[in-house]
């Protein structure tokens, strides 16, 4: 099914009713002062012109102010959030914390939707309104929303200037700390707006107005999408996942954009991009998928070439490599449990070990300045000022249970430059990078091992399809194990179905020469799961052992490695891992932990298999390849079973596949 763009009234033009580019520069005359015009007048794309003045005309501002990404610009941004009292400093310089309300914690899922025409299909996971409410509600709320206030225009671009596979955006708010945090991540485009436009032969549309901030108006807050227009909107809320716009809501029409006008050619996935140093010092890139929550940011920082820790644009290059880029040049990652031990260079930064510009979130604050979040490494806090207000270590909620001194998605928003593992020629090269493995992981407490590699491009298909996650603290209300197709499954707009279709072409491509491999990653199995009380709960493995994953891995993606063949896919043999974990992070790796974490709980994956079926068998239009692979894999799990037994060690699965 394709996706009609330009289908329906696009509402932002339809309220503001400026219909002509006379009317739009009347309307800059008279909101704009000189300096402001002039910058406006450098851009040429008389769409995005008009848009500019509807949104004007809608949002009713005192004034509009463009943000060019100049140093002076960037200046004014940290001058203004200051003085609005959005952000405050803190004891370093450079260092400012943010709150959002306290029912504004994470991506307000209840509130979001995409705009749909009256026939349209979105992913059955997704809620969806129709235009016409939209359109009365954004009516309602949006109009002169902006009284008294500036409206800010930035020009950021997803990607770096002339990738193929970025798409530049305008986004447009009247809060200087979503300005701010946009600076960090992403590149100004304006002096390249216009040939930017031309080459991607689109660009992404943004309004948000932050509204009052009071916590009795949360429940107006909402984000809307209108994939038609590639328009989103967003009110009564801070939280950069629900406003800054370019992140998720972007992310989202650029997964639209791939799926239906770039199959075969371009994939928008929720990956980290990072490169490791292998044998010689060769650099071999990795993009891998996460759901939120679960250890991208970690993973990426292992590497000794960091390139992004959260979106990945890829592409199909001539040359026939796979290539990826990161829309963006910062970070907004979570802050629970990063320490000196499993994040030593994002600590760096945190701990003003060196100088560097950082937005901390909803941390909790000491008297003396010091942010401090929920397992920073430090002896607990006993007091300070969060987004709740006064903070003291015995607080209780109304259940009884101590209150946390931040919040578990608190976040620290923070340059790529200042990160020392930062590969930035590498990162801001619009050839992108040659991607070499592809990792797909989740929060898998009992089934899946922590490291296996798929035989084949179609069964990488379905390591990613299979994802399945317990809910993490990064979208209000989610709760339990669910399944998180690609990782990417909260931003896939279209049906399930569609994409996967988009991703079995992507990978299959003729056109794609030097296939990667493609891996399954599992960080957070339990003692509880493998043998011991099943309560414990106690992971079987530390941050630290990544390095050691990505190192086998590197090594198997030159088939410098052999490796156990099983019916889900090749592991890693014990040998070879005592000694990369000797080597990469000098940590003796017993062979008993090994056999916990490598051995088959047969019931358990093909429950897993099962689930996946049953959940796919609903999907319209699924590709059949999916069933096929299940099949196969089950039918090879289920000989195991019938050969050792529901639990096969590591031996046995070598006497069973041998080792390839
Ligand atoms: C995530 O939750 O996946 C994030 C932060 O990267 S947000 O911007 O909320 O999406
Ligand atoms: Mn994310």
């Amino acid at each position: 099914m394709l996706l009609e763009l330009k289908k329906g009234v696009d509402i932002l033009s339809d309220i503001g009713a400026v219909k002509s580019i006379d009317e739009a520069r009347k309307l800059f005359e008279e909101k704009c002062d000189d300096e402001n015009l002039a910058k406006i007048n450098k851009i040429k794309n008389e769409k995005a012109l008009l848009k500019i003045a509807n949104a004007a005309s809608m949002f009713q501002p005192e004034d509009i102010w463009l943000n060019t990404g100049s140093e002076a610009d960037l200046q004014t941004t940290r001058d203004k959030v200051i003085e609005n009292g959005e952000e405050f400093k803190l004891k370093v310089d450079g260092h400012t914390c943010h709150y959002d309300l306290p029912e504004d914690q994470a991506r307000l899922v209840k509130q979001t939707y995409y705009i749909v025409n009256e026939e349209e299909d979105v992913s059955v996971l997704a809620k969806k309104l129709v235009r016409s409410e939209a359109y009365d509600y954004i009516k309602n709320t949006m109009v002169g929303m902006m009284k008294g206030r500036t409206m800010t225009v930035s020009f950021w671009n997803r990607g770096p200037v002339g990738a193929k596979a970025a798409i530049p955006a305008v986004m447009i708010t009247d809060s200087y700390y979503v300005v701010h945090a946009g600076n960090i991540l992403y590149p100004n485009v304006f002096e390249h707006f216009d040939e930017e436009v031309e080459r991607a032969g689109t660009y992404f549309f943004n309004v948000h107005s932050y509204g009052t901030f009071k916590s009795e108006d949360i429940s107006k807050a909402r984000i809307y999408m209108d994939r038609s227009w590639q328009t989103s909107y967003s009110m009564y809320c801070t939280y950069a996942g629900n406003t800054l716009l370019l992140k998720k809501p972007n992310h989202r029409f650029h997964v639209d954009h791939s799926t239906y006008y770039r199959v075969e050619k371009e994939i928008s996935e929720h990956m980290f991009i990072t490169g490791l140093t292998g044998p010689g010092g060769r650099k071999t890139y990795f993009a891998g998928a996460a759901p939120s929550g679960c250890g991208k940011t970690t993973t990426a920082m292992v590497g000794t070439d960091f390139i992004g820790d959260d979106l990945a644009q890829m592409w199909i290059e001539d040359d026939g490599t796979l290539r990826a880029v990161n829309p963006e040049i910062g970070i907004f990652g979570i802050l629970k449990d990063v320490n000196r031990k499993g994040d030593p260079e994002l600590m760096k930064i945190l701990r003003a070990d060196k100088p560097a510009e950082c937005i901390y979130t909803n941390v909790l604050i000491e008297k003396d300045g010091t942010p401090r979040w929920v397992g920073d490494g430090d002896p607990e806090p006993t007091e300070g000022k969060n987004y709740l207000g006064q903070w003291k270590a015995d607080m209780k909620d109304k259940e009884g249970n101590p209150i946390p001194c931040s919040n578990p998605n608190s976040r620290c928003n923070v340059y790529c430059t200042d990160i020392s593992n930062y590969n930035k020629e590498a990162a801001t090269d619009p050839a992108g990078v040659p991607i070499k493995v592809i990792t797909y992981s989740g929060r898998d407490s009992d089934t899946m091992p922590p490291v296996w590699v798929a035989k084949n491009p179609d069964e990488g298909v379905v390591i990613g399809a299979s994802i399945q996650s317990a809910a993490t603290a990064t979208e209000v209300g989610a709760k339990g194990v669910r399944r998180q197709p690609w990782a990417n499954q909260p931003f896939i707009p279209g049906p399930l179905a569609d994409y996967m279709n988009a991703q079995f072409k992507f990978i299959n491509s003729d056109k794609l020469t030097q296939k990667p491999i493609m891996a399954g990653l599992n960080y957070f199995l339990t003692y509880g799961a493998r043998g011991g009380d099943p309560d414990d709960t106690k992971l079987l493995g530390e941050k630290k052992d990544v390095k050691a994953w990505l190192t086998w891995l590197e090594l198997r993606a030159y088939n410098e490695i052999k490796a156990i063949d099983t019916p889900i896919g090749y592991i890693p043999l014990y040998e070879d891992l005592k000694k990369i974990f000797d080597e990469t992070i000098s940590k003796e790796y017993p062979k008993e932990l090994y056999d916990k974490q490598f051995s088959f709980y047969l019931d358990n994956i093909i429950a897993r298999i099962d689930l996946q079926k049953e959940a796919y068998s609903k999907e319209k239009d699924c590709p059949q390849r999916i069933f096929e692979v299940y099949d196969e894999q089950r039918r090879g799990l289920e000989a195991l079973k019938e050969k050792y037994e529901s639990i096969v060690l590591p031996e046995q699965l070598i006497e069973a596949g041998g080792v390839k």
